[in-house]
């Protein structure tokens, strides 16, 4: 048998590390891979909803056809409410906390999650990804508060995201490195096919809605025209690759090099995406492997939300890039 390591071993190798750990992370983050293997499944036969039966009507077992997102929402709680690991959730998808049902423990663990990131691009086929952020429990109750969803980003102790895309992956940080893995649909194992990912500290690729120029502020206008300005000796014109599924991008990306940009505009003055289910669990990541995320002026990181759904411009991708929208944004380079 050629040498295989399985997410299960992977994370029970990492927790060697931690001495004192009582194996609730590992377990959590074993939760996490079984909730999206249900979901990638499902994500898969998504094409088949027109003949199995549309969404709110029936399927041909006579059970009720639920949105993937909500189907994802529902599935990531389920996974997780009666582990007795977590204190409280929070979704995209939901509007308030996430409580733990009374009849469950209550554990150490916070989890924020974007149950499936880019869904409208599902009736095309293309990727899309569910997110997830963990922290410790900060706030003194035996359930979890909203305190505990919302604290500094760089207090995050783990966070990963799913694609399912030409195969499904699971990515994940908890602080040391950034490991990758590959579902293995004949076993149903998610096995190690990425160790230690590094992205390159400059990319050629650029990622943006591009139809959103005339609604950007002048100087990221400037940054935009710049890359696309031919010059041999510095790797320009960059490549543009937008897919508008968040996790494909910055997937792409953290592979190959390269910059994405959702940035505030003239109609959304905080930008699109959420702090809490897509900003920060990404800029974690790519941190993890040599890169930088901002919102345009301090460090996704250092922001705490103060609300759940909390927006924040989102500049990613590889250091030097990001370094470089910066020194755009506030007029630095021009
Ligand atoms: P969603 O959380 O409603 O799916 O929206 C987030 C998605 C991201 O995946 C993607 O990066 C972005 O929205 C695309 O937005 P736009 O269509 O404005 O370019
Ligand atoms: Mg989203």
């Amino acid at each position: 048998m050629p040498h295989v390591v399985t997410i299960e071993r992977h994370i029970l190798e990492m927790q060697k590390e931690y001495p004192s750990a009582t194996g609730d992370f590992s377990a959590l983050m074993y939760d996490i891979a079984f909730a999206a293997k249900i979901i990638g499944s499902s994500v898969r036969k998504a094409g088949l909803v027109d003949i199995l039966g549309l969404t709110g009507s029936e399927n041909v077992q006579g059970e009720k056809v639920q949105k993937l997102d909500d189907f994802a929402n529902d599935t990531i709680f389920r996974a997780l409410d009666h582990t007795g690991r977590l204190c409280c959730m929070a979704s995209e998808e939901i509007e308030g906390l996430i409580e733990i049902p009374k009849e469950f423990n209550c554990g150490k663990y916070v989890l924020a999650f974007d149950p499936l990131d880019g869904s409208s691009n599902i009736d095309a086929n293309v990727s899309i990804g569910t997110i997830f952020s963990i922290f410790q429990k900060v706030s003194k109750k035996e359930r979890g508060t909203i305190e505990d969803c919302l604290q500094q980003g760089k207090k995050q102790v783990a966070a990963g995201y799913i694609i399912y895309g030409s195969s499904t992956m699971l990515v994940y940080t908890a602080g040391n490195g950034v490991h990758g893995f590959t579902l293995d649909p004949s076993i149903g194992e998610f096995l190690l096919s990425h160790s230690y990912i590094i992205t390159p500290k400059r990319g050629k690729i650029y990622s943006c809605n591009e139809g959103n120029y005339a609604k950007w502020d002048t100087n990221l206008q400037k940054y935009i025209d710049y890359i696309k300005t031919p010059d041999k000796a510095s790797g320009r014109p960059y490549k543009s690759r937008y897919i508008g599924s968040l996790v494909a991008d910055f997937h792409r990306n953290l592979l190959y090099g390269g910059i994405f940009i959702y940035p505030a505009d003239k109609s959304n003055p905080n930008g699109k995406l959420r702090l809490l289910y897509e900003a920060n669990p990404l800029a974690f990541i790519v941190e993890q492997a040599g890169g930088a995320a901002s919102d345009g002026e301090i460090d996704i990181m250092e922001k705490t939300a103060e609300e759940l759904h909390e927006r924040s411009p989102l500049i990613i991708g590889s250091y030097e890039d990001v370094r470089e929208v910066e020194d755009f944004l506030s007029g630095k380079r021009t």
